[in-house]
């Protein structure tokens, strides 16, 4: 049939910055007349000409309005001229996913849809995200010039009588034909292209093994959450399919629901917790392993419950990559992490003698140094870990990851965390995050911050609590040069940094959809002293933390409202 497109007038809305990740807003924010619509057209407005005869991916973690967005992208994508979306089948697909299909099909870019770790439901949160030809998040000019347009757009184009209904259910392709041109919507399994990437990665003979157990070898018993997210359909294809782990004891939660079942889904012991419960109530499981809402975040935990930070993940998968087939097949260049993540993997990357990046907090810092072959494996404090595979962060590769490596070592989970810190020392780390805060005043907070560090008294000044001393040495705001194209990321994180090493760290997040959440890192190296209670061994720290900033006294807050 023929369509045709159609302009239809609009105003521009306020505040639709995209920030760490893409734009996040309450659903009922996005549901407002043309607020969805102004967005996927000002996405496409800044990729200008390329538009025209383009190919963009498109799916997300299924999170309530998904269903909404894609009608309206596959009738605003048809009207700007592109050739063809690739969508997800019921527009499931992860955040790594989509970035795999970006890369494999070589297409222009696309469009996903999640508020990642953000709740979802129609209470919640929904967000949209321009991932870019590399398949990456976009860097900060491209959210820019996405950003300059959404302050001036004056009208969208649609084609109004597209028919979407039940279209992206069923797998196959259906071409159209709008003002002339053909238009392509094909719906892919949302699985096959990430789970042979996988195969690719991983030894997956091997990873079976140890999930099955041999005459040896008892089974290895993992637990693994999908948090009710996106990630659900990927763990039944690969751990029960292909890996032979239980539906029943080894996974659970692995249906996606739209509304995460009114959870938090994001990985970390406060969230997660029913996974860890778990974990301690059944001393027979020897790893859990839990995933955000797109699936692009992970926790591992060992037998009863073992915590591993981010930072030390990270850590210990550098030193053992070559284990997986993966690297041993493309090298090991160099390694990087978000500022504020501790800096364990630094010490590996050290006796490696491999190149060290420190980036700001967000994946799209990464993609230019994997692009340019410096950069293998990357991690953030806040549960993200991955490698070059791809250009997004992925938490079932992560889990692969150290499946690997525990089959490699034959070795518990704890047993590899202290043989690390017995080589290297630890990385004390711990994240106090106050969400929800008036806005007001946690730019109060941050403007008395950098007030500070601007001062000339604060460097040499001691603080003193329970009994320890830290002297400042260094304060500053974070800022970046990308050592790819140059250019500048300023104002990424106040940083005060001790004699001893230890680090206190103060950002705003960017990936609220209401208030202001105040994060602070928490940060303090150990060369001998390396088997003690990280809350424990950082209380001294972070008072210092909460005095240097007046926490209390601009926020009202007594405590934090996730420790990680
Ligand atoms: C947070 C994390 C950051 C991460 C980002 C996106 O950002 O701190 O490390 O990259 O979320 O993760 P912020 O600005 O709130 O601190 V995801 O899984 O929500 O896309
Ligand atoms: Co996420």
């Amino acid at each position: 049939m023929a369509l045709t497109s159609v302009n239809i007038s609009t105003n521009p809305f306020e505040g639709q910055k995209p920030g760490t990740s893409g734009l996040r807003k309450k659903v009922k924010v996005f549901m407002e007349k043309h607020y969805t619509e102004n967005f996927i057209q000002c996405i496409l407005n800044a990729l200008g000409d390329k538009v025209k005869g383009s190919t963009l991916i498109v799916g997300g973690d299924g999170r309530y309005f998904s269903k909404q967005a894609i009608n309206i992208i596959i009738r605003i994508a048809s009207a700007n001229g592109v050739a063809k979306l690739v969508i997800g089948q019921l527009g499931i697909l992860s955040t790594p996913a989509v970035s795999s299909l970006i890369r494999n099909h070589k297409v222009l870019g696309g469009i996903v849809l999640t508020a990642s770790h953000n709740p979802g439901g129609i209470r919640n949160d929904f967000g949209i995200k321009y991932n870019i030809e590399n398949g990456g998040p976009a860097p900060d000019h491209v959210s820019d010039a996405i950003y300059d347009h959404t302050k001036k757009i004056s009208e969208y184009k649609f084609t109004p009588k597209l028919e979407t209904d039940r279209l992206i259910d069923i797998l196959g392709t259906t071409t159209y034909n709008v003002d002339g041109h053909d238009f392509v919507v094909e719906v892919i399994d949302s699985t096959a292209d990430y789970v042979a990437l996988m195969k690719q990665i991983f030894d997956f003979h091997k990873l079976r093994t140890l999930i099955r157990g041999t005459d040896k070898r008892p089974p290895f018993n993992v637990l693994i959450d999908s948090m009710n997210g996106v990630t659900g359909v990927y763990v039944r294809r690969i751990f029960v399919d292909e890996l032979g782990a239980s539906p029943d004891n080894n996974v659970c939660r692995i249906v996606p629901l739209d509304n995460f079942g009114e959870i938090h889904p994001d990985p970390n012991l406060t969230y997660a917790k029913d996974l860890v419960d778990k974990v301690k109530a059944n001393s027979t499981y020897d790893l859990g392993a839990a995933f955000d809402g797109d699936g692009d975040r992970n926790m591992i935990i060992g037998k009863n419950a073992f915590f591993v930070t981010p930072s030390d993940s990270l850590a210990v998968l550098a030193n053992n990559l070559e284990c997986i087939p993966y690297f041993k097949e493309n090298g090991i260049h160099g390694f990087a992490r978000s500022m504020p993540t501790a800096a364990a993997v630094d010490r590996v990357a050290a006796k490696l003698g491999k190149e060290m990046f420190e980036v700001p907090t967000g994946w799209k810092y990464f993609g230019n140094l994997m692009d340019a072959g410096r950069l293998s494996l990357c991690g953030e404090e806040s549960f993200g870990t991955g490698s070059d595979h791809i250009r997004e962060k992925d938490g079932i590769w992560a889990v692969l990851a150290w499946l690997s490596v525990i089959e490699h070592k034959n070795m518990s989970v704890e047993e590899i965390l202290k043989e690390h810190w017995g080589i290297y020392g630890r990385n004390y780390f711990t994240r106090y995050d106050y969400e929800e805060c008036e806005s007001d005043a946690a730019n109060q907070l941050m403007e008395h911050l950098e007030k500070l560090i601007n001062s000339d008294t604060l460097v040499g000044k001691s603080y003193t609590a329970i009994g320890k001393t830290y002297k400042i040495s260094k304060a500053d705001n974070f800022s970046y040069v990308d050592p790819i194209d140059e250019s500048v990321a300023k104002n990424q994180g106040i940083r005060i940094l001790f004699e001893d090493g230890s680090r206190l760290i103060y950002r705003l997040s960017g990936t609220g959809s209401s208030g202001a959440t105040i994060r602070l890192y928490i940060d303090s190296y150990e060369k001998d002293n390396v088997l003690s209670d990280a809350q424990v061994m950082l209380k001294p720290l972070v008072e210092v933390g909460l005095e240097i900033s007046q926490l209390k006294k601009f926020t009202g807050r007594d405590a934090p409202t996730v420790i990680t």
